[in-house]
C-alpha cells in the first residue's frame, strides 16, 4: 500500500550518500560544485517518504513525469529509493493500465491544490480507479516511467550485489505493470494505430498552456462550468507566470466532459472536442519502449511480449514520420477532429529526436532548427538554450509557463536525446549551458529566457533531479 508521509514530515532522505554523485570533473564557472548539495537539500525537502512532491507549495502530490525525473536523480543517491518513487506511482494505476496524473497526497491541507482529489471524484465516477485510500486524477501524462526504470536498472549494476538482487526484484513487480501500461497507451490512446498518442487535456501533454493548444482550443465552446477558485495564483510573484483565467475555464471544461463520461475512454473518443495526437508524448513512448525491450530482457520477458514491444516502437516511428513538416524543420502535433496539422513551433516539435534511431537527414534538419533564431540561436537569449515556444511565434510570451520560458526538464531531454544520437558536442554544450542556468538562477521551475530570471515555483523536484544526473560520474 501506498505510503504516504504527512505533508510537513520531513522524509526519508536525510541519510543522502555522498558519491556517486561527486564533484564534476570539468566545472568551467566553478559554480557547479554547489549544485549538488543544493539538489540533494531540495529531493530531501521535498521528499514524503517514499515519494516526492513536484515542489513545496504550488504542487503538494505526486506528478506522474515528474516522478519518472525524480526517480532518475534519485537513483544517483539511493536505487532503492529511486525505485520506490516508482512503485508509489504505480500504486495509483488503474485497471485498464493507465498511470493517472496526479497521486494526491491524503496529507496535504484539504484545498491546497486545485483541483484536488474532490474535484476529480474518480472513486465514485470511474469503475477503473484505484480503490481507497489510493485517490488520483482521470487524466495521465507522458510516459518518462521506463526510462526512468532503466536508468535505475543501470546505476545498480555499478553498485553491490545486495542492491542489484533489490532492483531486480523491483523489476520483476515493475515490469509488467510498465508493460500494461505502455499498452493501454498504444490501443486505448491510438484506437487508429496511428502510433501516436491522442490526448484528451493540454495537461496530458505536461506542456499545458503551451501555444500548441491554441486552435484546438479557440474551437471549443464552454459549457456551465462549476464555480472555482485557483489555488496556483497564491504560489507566484505574478500572475502572467501562470495560465490565463480564460485558459484554466477551458481546462476546467474539459475536466468536466471527462468526468460526464465518467471517465469511460470509449465516450470521450466519441464526444470530446479535444482530441488530439501529441507528438512529444509520442516519442517519449518510443524511446520508453526502447528501455521496456530492455527491462524485458533483464526480467526474462516471454518473446511475444518482446515483438509487441517492437511493433510499437515500430509503429510509433512511423506515426511521427508522418507528422514532419519540411518547411518548419519541426514535427507536428495533429489536430484528430479537425484533421488538421497544428503548425506551431514548440520545443515539442523535436520529437523525432527524443524517439532515437533518427534517419541522419532529419537529424541534420533538427540541430539546424535548433540552431537557428527559432530556438537556442535566437540573438535575444540570455543562455543559448531553447526556448519551450519559439520567440518568432506571435503568441511567444516570455514568461508565461509553456509559451516561451526554458524549462530544465527539457533541456534534460534534449541532452540526453543528442547524447544517444551520437551528437556528444551539441549535447555537452546544452549541458553546460543548462548548468550555467541552474547556478545563475537556482532550482526553478522554469526561466525567463532572455534574462534568465528564475520563475514559476522555486525548489522543483524535477530540476534538482535532472541538475544530479547532469553532475553524476556514473553512466
Ligand atoms: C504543471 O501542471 C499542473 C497540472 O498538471 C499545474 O499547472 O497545476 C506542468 O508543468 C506539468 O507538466 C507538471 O507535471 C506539473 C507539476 O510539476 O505542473
Amino acid at each position: 500500500m501506498r505510503t504516504h508521509g504527512p505533508v510537513l514530515r520531513r522524509g526519508k532522505l536525510e541519510r543522502l550518500r555522498g558519491p556517486p554523485v561527486s564533484l564534476p570533473a570539468e566545472d568551467p564557472s566553478g559554480r557547479w560544485r554547489d549544485l549538488i548539495p543544493q539538489a540533494k537539500e531540495v529531493l530531501r525537502l521535498n521528499d514524503m517518504g517514499g515519494w516526492t512532491r513536484a515542489s513545496p507549495t504550488l504542487y503538494p502530490h505526486q506528478w506522474s513525469w515528474d516522478s519518472a525525473f525524480i526517480a532518475i536523480g534519485l537513483a544517483h543517491l539511493d536505487v532503492r529509493r529511486a525505485a520506490r518513487e516508482l512503485e508509489t506511482l504505480f500504486a495509483g494505476q488503474w485497471r485498464d493500465g493507465k498511470v493517472p496524473h496526479i497521486v494526491f497526497n491524503p496529507y496535504a491541507p484539504p484545498g491546497s491544490y486545485f483541483p484536488g482529489p474532490d474535484h476529480w471524484s474518480t472513486i465514485a465516477e470511474a469503475p477503473d480507479a484505484p480503490p481507497r485510500p489510493v485517490r488520483t486524477s482521470g487524466l495521465c501524462q507522458p510516459p518518462v516511467h521506463a526510462i526512468a526504470a532503466r536508468r535505475i536498472l543501470e546505476i545498480s549494476r555499478q553498485g553491490d550485489g545486495d542492491e542489484a538482487a533489490d532492483v531486480q526484484r523491483f523489476l520483476d513487480t515493475m515490469y509488467p505493470k510498465l508493460l500494461a501500461w505502455h499498452r493501454y497507451l498504444a490501443t486505448s490512446r491510438d484506437p487508429e494505430e496511428s502510433g501516436l498518442i491522442t490526448i484528451f487535456h493540454p495537461w496530458e501533454s505536461g506542456t499545458d498552456n503551451s501555444p500548441r493548444w491554441d486552435a484546438a482550443l479557440d474551437a471549443i465552446r464552454i459549457g456551465e462550468v462549476p464555480h472555482y477558485e485557483r489555488k496556483d495564483l497564491q504560489h507566484v510573484e505574478d500572475v502572467s507566470e501562470r495560465p490565463t483565467n480564460l485558459e484554466y475555464d477551458r481546462y476546467l471544461w474539459l475536466v468536466e466532459l471527462v468526468k460526464q463520461a465518467r471517465y469511460d475512454e470509449a465516450v470521450i473518443y466519441r464526444t470530446h472536442p479535444f482530441l488530439v495526437k501529441d507528438v512529444l508524448a509520442s516519442a517519449i513512448l518510443v524511446a520508453a519502449n526502447e528501455a521496456l525491450l530492455e527491462i524485458a530482457d533483464a526480467v526474462n520477458a516471454p518473446d511475444c511480449e518482446r515483438d509487441e514491444i517492437s511493433a510499437w516502437i515500430k509503429r510509433g516511428q512511423a506515426g511521427l514520420d508522418e507528422c514532419w513538416d519540411e518547411e518548419l524543420g519541426l514535427c507536428l502535433d495533429h489536430d484528430l477532429l479537425h484533421d488538421e496539422p497544428m503548425r506551431v513551433r514548440t520545443v515539442a516539435g523535436f520529437a523525432p529526436l527524443v524517439a532515437g534511431n533518427i534517419v541522419p537527414e532529419r537529424l541534420r534538419s533538427l540541430l539546424d532548427t535548433l540552431a537557428s533564431r527559432d530556438f537556442a540561436g535566437n540573438p535575444g537569449l540570455h543562455w543559448r538554450l531553447p526556448p519551450s515556444t519559439s520567440p518568432l511565434e506571435p503568441r511567444f510570451h516570455p514568461r508565461s509557463y509553456w509559451r516561451g520560458p526554458v524549462w530544465p526538464v527539457i533541456n534534460w531531454l534534449m541532452w540526453w536525446s543528442l547524447e544517444r544520437a551520437g551528437e556528444h558536442k551539441h549535447a555537452a554544450r546544452m549541458r553546460g549551458e543548462a548548468l550555467d542556468q541552474l547556478a545563475n538562477g537556482g532550482l526553478a521551475e522554469y526561466f525567463e529566457p532572455r534574462t534568465g530570471e528564475p520563475l514559476g515555483s522555486g525548489d522543483q523536484s524535477w530540476t534538482a533531479a535532472v541538475a544530479l544526473d547532469w553532475l553524476a560520474e556514473d553512466p
